[in-house]
């Protein structure tokens, strides 16, 4: 199991559209392993691979409360295919946008249709955390942020505070 690093704003990769996954084998599985690692380590309760670099369609959730059991799910090729007409507004971040936190209104409740670890497939109804966490990594399967659904104004802020800080850590490395 590795720990790996973290893909941040304003990096481009972040924006490119993931592949499918075409199969689901041992290798994979030690990288959705790797992702759920990274997850927890960071802390975070969500990851989509991209954000460790790997444009597949895949993403890894944990949104057990931290009294519960750990309950780690692996999400690959995960389609959105029912969406809820009731909204709710939740505080989001992003483990590529650190200490950066919005509100997000998105649709309440979802049905996803996914492969599990094994490679079956899955339906899931989710709600409440769950939803909005599993709508957050399936827009970065698309390249979609969740400063992608707050003001251009907030938007740009952000991207400029983040562009100014790689420049930063780019000079400290030369
Ligand atoms: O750790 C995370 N917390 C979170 C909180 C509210 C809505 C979505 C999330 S996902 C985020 C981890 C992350 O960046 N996943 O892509
Ligand atoms: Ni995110």
């Amino acid at each position: 199991m590795t720990i790996k690093p973290l893909i941040l704003l304003p990096d481009p990769v972040l924006r490119q559209r993931s592949k499918p996954v075409e199969r689901v084998d041992d290798a994979l599985r030690g990288f959705a392993d790797d992702m759920l690692e990274t997850m927890y380590d960071a802390p975070g309760i969500g990851l989509a691979a991209i954000q460790v670099g790997e444009p597949l369609r895949m993403l890894v959730i944990d949104v057990s409360k931290e009294e519960e059991e750990k309950k780690p799910q692996v999400f690959i090729n995960p389609r959105i295919v029912k969406n809820s007409d009731e909204r709710s507004v939740y505080e989001e971040g992003c483990l590529s946008i650190p200490d950066y936190y919005a509100e997000v209104e998105r649709p309440s409740s979802i049905t996803v249709e996914y492969l599990d670890r094994d490679g079956s497939e899955q339906t899931l109804q989710a709600d409440g955390l769950a939803a909005t966490c599993l709508q957050h990594e399936i827009d970065h399967l698309d390249g979609v942020l969740f400063i992608d659904h707050i003001s251009k104004l907030k938007r740009d802020m952000v991207i400029k505070k983040f562009t100014k800080l790689a420049k930063q850590r780019a000079a400290v490395r030369l």
